[in-house]
């Protein structure tokens, strides 16, 4: 074999062919020398992308006269001359070896031990690790099919396996001439139903849409063709995307290139080269978002965007000067009250499908009730429009990225609230429907309404209702309306403030037990004299507490305002707070797995309430076991306002230099750059979850084998296959153990370090009532204990003690 000239010609190599496909264990292939797989169609050796001496092993077609690699192995670390081996190891992988001093440069890995490891190069293009003759793919040691660069080749799989956690993506090209890692990156996102999502760094610029059996809703184009056959799979185990030749002489790719275009490319000849079949993004509506939320984009109209029938520019100044970033809102906002309905929009591609949730057997009408009867849901449609539509997928949360299309658009019912239903309107041409779900009977109305009256007569006599007027953020007034009692009245109720009725100390002062004159158990929270920060939380705490009602929220009863003293008062909590029993090596026996299952889920819907559902739509921001409140029957209630924010409708995270919270459930986001969002609460609750499961506390979690906390615990058993390890011993016997499993999975979810990796809280109560493939989580941001030095956040200033901290700046 003979030796590299010592002048390397742009993508040009010095070859020595070798009429073979495969090398045995301890065989090379030389730099110079060339693998040709059977069929003739790819050849493997090394090569350089221009006229530097930058080596890689890569493979590219044998046919095409233009050189075209398809797969690079060593693309991160390339060598500088051409002293490059490619070998069979003994242990069953592949590597290659910079010959002069024999350093491992790149490696495969492999799935298991093989008496006789062969690599083989296949005619699909595919660089496989068999065993012996094995040629049986399910065995295979490891391929390069597994491991795609930028490009999809008939037959490869685009997706995850969600067994192994194996996820197979595009990545860009660095530039025409530097395969290295570029910054756009082309994946099957396995949030809510699956999508192709295309992204330069961690910014969505074009996402394919969901698939409806036929097509990916946002490729009108990929339809039956005699060209390519396309296959979707979405099962408990993998989910991917791949397509065939259906004629095998044609030779085609599917590329990602350094610019962020996907390109799908036939080969001709040599005169006419590379011709182009599809592209996306296909044109500026692809654009993720253009129009922003609710709004939907049309190429052939001017201008493209228009807010969707029922909706109206957000700023109309901004929508009128072509900046559609902030959307539409909606003309008559929705109350989740009877009467509400849908409308049917034709010839779109379904919006974002990252907050939806789906299900294979309903129908359409099925579909359509599930919706009405979930406040958050936002609208349905088909899950697969083949045999006239069937399963059914559900929107939470704004709608995102529409566009219209001529032909092979879909059908989207978006919920409407009553009084948008009755007007007649056209959705550009496209015929809209009104989808009427549910109807209330009148009687029904009038004797809820009656009832209503009744009881709010009721609480009329009991108190007398006071005004307080309080600043929210931005300076605006806000009037809350609460009833008062007056000071005797509590003092009374407490026994003096005795000493005796103390039931610890809350967020801005003492909480005390009262009993009213009715029998009526009560909490009562004073605001200490003196306390300047105590006096913001409290207000806090009013503004917001008074305007909620949920199930899992604590209920406010009333204030009480006497000279200087403040003071709230709250429905009683028998069973106190979350903390007391969970890390309480007695009482938490008290707490089987069912009652933690159905706590975890309790303070789920709590939190999505504040997110999502409620008038303020609210971000907690110190969520955590001693905020969790248990009534009675042991029904969570989220308590504990005084450091909550209200976010405005499209705004979904914010800045402060204030950083309020508690060790151990900040998330890395906001302990270090003050970054808050409705996902730092989820960050919280991810840990709660763990917390719940576990009985141990995240801060200040010691185990003798290594110093992680109780994240970077839970993320090592779960990787291990070990996670059954970290239930608490008190929970007693389990009988869903798979339900504990899904859990954990999802508590991990949450806490991974980068908030658009965590799900949003209605994700997360779809993922707790439904068997729904859940995503592989990554190691968790902060996951590191005191005394270790690395972690996925800065941990430095955190240790523990379970009390809400400030931090300023100069922290
Ligand atoms: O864990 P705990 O006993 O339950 O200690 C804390 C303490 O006051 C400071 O927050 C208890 N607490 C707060 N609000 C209530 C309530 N509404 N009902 C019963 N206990 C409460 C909490």
């Amino acid at each position: 074999m003979g030796a590299l000239p010592t002048l390397l010609l742009v993508f040009s190599i010095f070859r020595i062919s070798i009429a073979v496909d495969t090398i045995a264990l301890n065989q090379v292939v030389r730099d110079g020398e060339i693998l040709t797989s059977a069929g003739g169609s790819f050849e493997l050796g090394f090569f350089s992308p221009d006229d530097s001496n930058r080596r890689y092993l890569g493979i590219w077609y044998k046919k095409v006269s233009t050189m075209t690699v398809v797969w690079v192995a060593n693309r991160e670390i390339p060598l500088n001359d051409s002293s490059g081996v490619l070998k069979v190891t003994d242990q069953g992988t592949l590597a290659i070896l910079n010959g002069s001093n024999t350093n491992i440069l790149w490696s495969s890995n492999s799935s298991r031990s093989a008496r006789n490891p062969t690599a083989q190069l296949l005619d699909s293009g595919n660089l496989v690790m068999k065993d012996g003759n094995d040629d049986n793919p399910e065995n295979f040691l490891w391929q390069s099919f597994d491991y795609p660069c930028n490009t999809l080749l008939p037959g490869m799989k685009l997706g995850r396996n969600t067994v192994t956690g194996l996820d197979r993506y595009l990545s860009a090209w660095k530039s025409v001439d530097d395969p290295s890692k570029g910054n756009f990156t082309y994946r099957l996102d396995p949030s809510g139903y699956p999508q192709l999502i295309l992204r330069k760094g961690s910014a969505v610029t074009f996402r394919s849409g969901p698939w409806n059996g036929l097509r990916f809703s946002g490729f009108p184009e990929l339809g039956s063709n005699p060209v390519y056959t396309y296959e979707f799979v979405f099962n408990e185990k993998e989910m991917y995307f791949r397509y065939e030749l259906v004629n095998s002489s044609v030779v085609s790719r599917l590329v990602l290139n350094p610019d962020g275009s996907k390109q799908r490319v036939n080969w001709i000849d040599r005169t006419h080269g590379w011709i182009l079949y599809s592209s996306a993004p296909m044109d500026s509506c692809d654009s993720y978002a253009l129009c922003g939320v609710y709004g939907s984009c049309n190429i052939n109209r001017s201008p493209k965007c228009e807010c969707m029938e029922g909706f109206v520019p957000k700023f109309p100044n901004d929508w009128d000067m072509a900046d559609w970033s902030n959307g539409c809102v909606r003309s008559t906002p929705l109350g989740c009250q009877n009467g509400e309905g849908f409308v049917k929009f034709s010839g779109v591609k379904l919006p974002d499908t990252r907050n939806s949730w789906f299900n294979r057997s309903m129908d359409l009408k099925e579909c359509a009730a599930v919706c009405l009867s979930n406040c958050s849901c936002t609208a349905y449609t088909n899950l697969d429009i083949r045999d006239g539509g069937s399963g059914c997928l559900l929107w939470f949360g704004d709608l995102i990225d529409i566009r219209e299309f001529n032909e092979n658009g879909q059908e989207l019912y978006v919920r409407m609230a009553a009084s948008e239903l009755g007007r007649s309107g056209n959705f550009k041409g496209k015929k809209r429907e009104w989808v009427i779900v549910g109807s209330v009977s009148s009687l029904g109305i009038i004797l809820l309404c009656l009832l209503l009256t009744l009881y709010l007569l009721k609480k009329k006599k009991l108190r007398k209702k006071g005004t307080m007027g309080y600043n929210l953020e931005g300076g605006q007034k806000e009037d809350v309306e609460l009833p008062l009692f007056d000071f005797a009245t509590v003092s009374k109720a407490t026994n003096h403030f005795s000493i005796h009725n103390k039931l610890g100390e809350g967020g801005f002062g003492l909480v005390y037990k009262g009993t009213l004159q009715e029998e009526q158990e009560i909490a009562v929270k004073r605001l200490s004299k003196n306390s300047g920060q105590g006096l913001n939380e409290f207000k806090n705490e009013v503004i917001y507490i008074s305007k909620l009602q949920h199930r899992n929220l604590v209920r406010l009863l009333g204030g009480c305002i006497h000279d200087e003293e403040k003071m709230l008062i709250y429905e009683y909590m028998p069973n106190k707070s979350l903390d007391s029993f969970i890390f309480d090596k007695t009482r938490s026996m008290e707490l089987d797995w069912n009652k933690r299952f159905l706590i975890i889920n309790g303070i789920a819907r709590g939190l999505l309430y504040l997110h999502q559902d409620s008038r303020l739509r609210i971000i907690h921001r110190d969520l955590k076991a001693d905020n969790v409140l248990l009534d009675e029957e042991m029904t969570p209630k989220i308590s504990d306002f005084g450091i909550a924010r209200s976010f405005g409708g499209n705004e979904t995270e914010a800045n402060t230099k204030r950083v309020v919270g508690t060790y151990g459930y900040m998330s890395p986001e906001y302990a270090i750059d003050g970054l808050y969002s409705t996902k730092s609460d989820v960050f919280s609750f991810g840990v709660l979850v763990l917390e719940i499961v576990s009985g141990k506390r995240n801060r200040g979690f010691s185990h003798p084998d290594h110093s992680l906390n109780l994240l970077g615990h839970a993320w090592t058993l779960y990787m291990e296959g070990r996670s059954m390890e970290l239930i608490d011993s008190s929970v007693g016997d389990i009988h869903n153990l798979s339900q504990v499993l899904r859990l954990i999975n999802v508590g991990l979810l949450c806490v991974q370090c980068g908030p658009d990796e965590r799900p949003s809280m209605s994700s997360v109560v779809l993922m707790l009532s439904s068997d729904s493939t859940l995503p592989q989580p990554k190691e968790p941001g902060f996951f590191t204990g005191r005394g270790s030095t690395s972690s996925s956040g800065n941990q430095g200033p955190f240790s523990g003690n379970g009390i809400t901290i400030t931090m300023f700046d100069g922290r």
